[in-house]
């Protein structure tokens, strides 16, 4: 009896859900969503997850066609086709964006952000909106900040104990003058590639290493072309959730609610899911053949204060009060 008493019960449940969607003012739509990384990775899993719950609200009326592999192109190819309306949504990283709204270079600030706590906090906060904001009137609308993690070093020459191992290795950056300021700094020979084509540039030889989370260097399977990996954190890179404004401004209200509503449930998901990857993906890489080492306290110092110069060139990028702004909120949370 209880049984199928459940089961009436998910029935109607069903049945509101639909019914409230039919009442709101929904049209079939399909919506294009590229994104740079494989199907089977934290950036996938997010984009499926924001794909359900879009669809779940608006009784299957909008549908969320994921396209990852950088099929749609580069993280900057996506960003040109959402700002003429030739595609609707992305998500990539806020390095790439640099061009369009140069005050999205604070998220590339080595050694800004300690921890997750305060990585949230600064994100989903008064910073992060503004930034945010600089978007809209360049084209796109950015709907949430994604973890995309701490990054992390990996190359094929020598494990990195010291600075001065960093010196005349090919270095893969992500193309933005802070990332290549900053491992300029480091001695390393920085040469920005885009995402895309990172796999290639590795198993050619064509660059000795890069720089990414833990979680990406397993879903794209770098340890098969990398051997060496170097714990140092040095910055906390975010992804960002954009659509077209052109297309965005032609949605209703009711539509545009389900958006945001759906960008801040698989923000939370994808930062769980990420986290709860990263916290067992070191293990996995030492497992599929890595040699991998820490900096030692003296040496990420040293880090630290090599790097201390990039952060007067981010403040004058993204402007003094932006940056007072910034440190502001990170005092508050320290
Ligand atoms: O499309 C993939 C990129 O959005 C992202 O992974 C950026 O971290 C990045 C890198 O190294 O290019």
């Amino acid at each position: 009896m209880q049984r199928r008493f459940a089961l009436a019960a998910v029935a109607v449940a069903a049945l509101m859900a639909t019914t409230a969607a039919q009442a709101q003012d929904f049209k079939p739509r399909i919506v294009r969503f590229g994104y740079g990384l494989v199907d089977d990775s934290n950036q996938g899993r997010a984009v499926r997850f924001f794909a359900k719950e879009v669809e779940k609200a608006t009784g299957g009326k909008m549908k969320i066609r994921a396209i990852g592999n950088a099929a749609l192109g580069s993280d900057t190819q996506m960003q040109q086709a959402l700002i003429g309306g030739a595609q609707e949504m992305m998500v990539g990283s806020t390095a790439t964006l640099v061009g369009i709204a140069p005050q999205m270079a604070l998220w590339d600030t080595p050694f800004l952000i300690n921890n997750t706590k305060e990585a949230d906090a600064l994100l989903d906060g008064p910073v992060g909106d503004r930034i945010k904001a600089t978007l809209e009137p360049k084209g796109m609308v950015a709907l949430a900040y994604w973890e995309n993690g701490f990054r992390n070093l990996t190359n094929n020459k020598q494990p990195v104990a010291k600075l001065e191992d960093l010196n005349g290795i090919k270095l893969r950056v992500m193309q933005n003058n802070v990332f290549l300021d900053s491992f300029k700094a480091l001695g390393a020979n920085a040469v920005p590639l885009p995402f895309s084509e990172l796999f290639t540039a590795l198993e050619t030889r064509a660059v000795d290493g890069q720089e990414n989370p833990y979680n990406t260097v397993l879903s794209s399977k770098f340890y098969e072309v990398q051997k060496y990996l170097t714990v140092t954190n040095h910055v906390y890179s975010p992804w960002i959730l954009t659509v077209s404004k052109k297309w965005w401004d032609g949605l209703s209200k009711d539509e545009q609610k389900v958006l945001l509503d759906a960008a801040k449930k698989s923000r939370d998901f994808e930062r769980q899911d990420t986290r709860a990857e990263a916290a067992k993906a070191l293990a996995d890489l030492k497992q599929k053949g890595m040699q991998v080492n820490e900096l030692s306290a003296a040496e990420a110092e040293r880090m630290r204060s090599k790097l201390s110069s990039v952060h007067a060139s981010v403040a004058s990028a993204v402007g003094q009060d932006v940056w007072k702004q910034t440190q502001d909120e990170l005092k508050k949370l320290r």
